[in-house]
């Protein structure tokens, strides 16, 4: 049995809902006759992620690890590019702890690319009408110290992994302001871009990058 671990995170600053959970939660079961998905919720709390995140890799050993969390202000589905070995929180994690300029992992490089075929994904999303595009931040919050001890962890093993940021609700975005994307599409857009990271061994050369 193959397996592939997704996680979403557990509400943050004083929501009570967080869409990356709702998401992955709604993937959890079987995909396909040999393939398995398990979703598992990690706590958006710096002290708790990393040791949580560890024990799903021991406890599952997934050959594939898509971790998502929700980017207030995306506006499409984010496929991150690179994790950086900074903590530096603008607002308090769920137990009121709100690192500055500390590193993720004392003497880690300073950053960890994903593994995951960015490109090839960012394509069969749009191709099924999903707004996607790639990242190059993660931010300085939980989700990015995730994404890189996920990077750390899984450095020169086979195990593809990588991170998503997906975009507020509609309901949240009402309170906010900023813009949203339907739970609905946000499953259907992970589902793909886990199919697509199961299926692309080489990504596709195409450029996505920035001009500034
Ligand atoms: N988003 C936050 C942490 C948890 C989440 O879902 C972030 O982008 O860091």
């Amino acid at each position: 049995m193959r397996t592939v671990l997704l996680t979403g995170f557990e509400p943050f600053d004083q929501d009570t809902i967080n869409p990356s959970w709702e998401a992955v939660r709604a993937l959890d079961g079987r995909l396909q006759d040999d393939i398995r998905i398990v979703a598992r919720q990690l706590p958006c709390v710096f002290a708790q992620a990393p040791a949580r995140l560890k024990q799903l890799l021991e406890e599952f050993e997934p050959e594939l690890v898509i971790a998502v969390g929700l980017g207030p202000g995306r506006s499409d589905v984010c496929i991150e590019r690179v994790a950086i070995n900074l903590n530096d929180a603008r607002i308090p994690d769920n137990l009121g702890e709100q690192p500055i300029d500390t590193p993720v992992v004392l003497q880690g490089p300073a950053a960890y690319f994903t593994t995951l075929p960015l490109k090839a994904m960012v394509q069969a999303l749009k191709a099924a009408g999903i707004a996607a595009s790639v990242s190059h931040t993660a931010g300085t919050f939980v989700c990015n110290q995730v994404f890189y001890c996920l990077q750390h962890a899984l450095a020169g093993s086979a195990v593809r992994s990588g991170f998503i940021h997906v975009p507020e609700l509609p309901e949240q975005a009402a309170r906010s302001g900023g813009p949203s994307m339907p739970l609905s599409t946000q499953i259907e857009g992970l589902r793909i871009a886990l199919i697509t990271a199961l299926n692309t061994v080489q990504d596709v050369r195409q450029s996505g990058g920035q001009v500034s």
